[in-house]
């Protein structure tokens, strides 16, 4: 059959998802990719976005006698009571930030989202940021206090609190100071998806409403704010509007469907969806209703934002609309030029859904449409791909994505202008990959 030509949707091979996957057409992944055998992404590159080769199998691929592996030829071995990653994967792991001292108790550890696929953080890859390191809770202990402005102040064991009815949500968690480096650093850094994105994570939240619990406690007329706190040594604390809480926070217990990991605030967590990851107060004990905030050494200078004009905004507490293409991402290498590749990627709006996702392969002067991959979820990481045939020659990727209120991403240069000099928090900028000739991918300011 003769092949129709492919529909590219925009400049620097993007290709119209919609022919890719027309059948008939005789467009195949192995068809695009280059004559030579591409060699496999191995360990040690994890998430490279190189599809895998394929060639027609002959006879004597079928293994054989002496050539069967030694995994065909004897017993597996035994399982064991918790399940682990294959240890074949074990490059796959969180990373601790350079420069944060990780041994005085604030630590900050990276997931690495470049190895990831779908959209759900593996409980043990989830990001964490400690101000004072993890505290060992011993849940027959543990208490919640909800007290304050209220008719019956209330205190609950782990015990009592598991008998409440409980929600689920796939929900992402950002620290509004993720992708810092490249709202700071006057060079973009060689860095990878991980050192520079990976303060974000996605998991399913299973808990108690919060409006259920302050409710059954009956918040006074007069009440306004509520002030969390966390049992953990630094007794990390933040004041948080009632409106929100009563809408749609929750006491998270769950993580993925087994209790939450120690890391994650370990018997129970506040969980507030789409806001800023700092405001989801960890080990928490005690909720105090107000009529204000209580300006804590947490949120009075360490999360506010300067303005370019000099004016602060304080109360940030939204994850504004952001992307991040992760398959091909910084540090990876493309192994064969002139190739088939998949360009995916991760988008996200503390607002709400994400609507849609652009990728421009030629540096922004024109974009295509991204699939969006279901389910598109409220203030959850959504996975998105666009096929693209590379043609060997340098250039730069950019995704922007759009939210269903309309909020989308502006370009780094119009964020820098927005903010004074030495802002980072809730950096949302358009990131910029370049693909080098060479097939290195790298970060880059377009
Ligand atoms: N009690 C307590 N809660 C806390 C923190 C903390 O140090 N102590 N760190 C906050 C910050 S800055 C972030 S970004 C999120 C990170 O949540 P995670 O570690 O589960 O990813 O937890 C927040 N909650
Ligand atoms: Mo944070």
């Amino acid at each position: 059959m003769k092949k129709a030509a492919l529909d590219f949707v925009a400049g620097g091979g993007l290709i119209e998802r919609r022919s890719f996957l027309r059948s008939g057409l005789g467009f195949t992944v192995a068809s695009m990719m280059g004559a030579l055998p591409v060699a496999h992404a191995g360990a040690a590159t994890p998430g490279v976005a190189a599809q895998p080769s394929s060639r027609p199998v002959t006879p004597l691929d079928h293994p054989i006698g002496a050539q069967l592996p030694a995994w065909m030829k004897t017993a597996g071995g035994a399982d064991v009571a918790y399940g682990m990653p294959s240890p074949h994967e074990k490059l796959v792991v969180r990373k601790a930030k350079e420069d944060a001292p990780q041994n005085a108790g604030f630590a900050v550890w990276h997931t690495p989202i470049e190895t990831q696929r779908g959209i759900v953080t593996p409980s043990g890859l989830h990001f964490s940021v400690h101000h004072n390191g993890i505290p060992d809770i011993d849940p027959q202990r543990h208490q919640l206090i909800i007290h304050g402005l209220v008719e019956r102040p209330l205190r609950f064991d782990m015990e009592r609190l598991l008998r409440y009815p409980m929600i689920s949500n796939i929900q992402f968690l950002e620290c509004s100071g993720n992708t810092a480096a490249n709202a700071m650093s006057p060079f973009a850094r060689d860095d990878s998806c991980q050192d520079l994105f990976g303060q974000v994570s996605c998991a399913e939240w299973t808990g108690i409403p919060l409006s259920t619990l302050l409710r059954e406690a009956g918040v006074k007329s007069s009440a306004k704010w509520v002030i969390a706190e966390g049992a953990d040594g630094g007794s990390h604390t933040r004041s948080l509007p009632l409106s929100k809480l009563m809408d749609d926070a929750i006491i998270a217990i769950y993580q993925n469907g087994e209790r939450l990991r120690a890391s994650q605030g370990y018997p129970m967590r506040l969980f507030v969806p789409g806001w800023e990851g700092n405001v989801n107060v960890k080990w928490l004990h005690r909720l105090e209703v107000t009529d204000g905030p209580a300006h804590t050494k947490d949120e009075s200078g360490l999360y506010s934002e300067v303005l370019s004009n000099g004016d602060i905004e304080r109360f940030t507490f939204h994850m504004d609309v952001k992307s991040v293409i992760t398959h091909p991402s910084g540090n990876q290498v493309l192994p064969e030029a002139k190739g088939f590749y998949e360009i995916s990627g991760l988008a996200w709006s503390g607002y709400g859904k994400i609507r849609k996702v652009e990728v421009s392969a030629d540096n922004g002067k024109t974009w295509a449409g991204a699939r969006l991959h279901g389910p598109v979820l409220d203030k959850a990481l959504t996975r998105f791909s666009i096929p693209w045939r590379w043609d060997g020659s340098s250039t730069t990727l950019l995704s922007r994505a759009t939210d269903e209120h309309g909020r989308t991403q502006l370009n780094r240069n119009q964020w820098k202008r927005k903010y004074a000099m030495h802002s980072f928090n809730h950096y949302n900028a358009v990131q910029a990959w370049k693909i080098n000739r060479n097939g290195k991918v790298e970060n880059t300011y377009a």
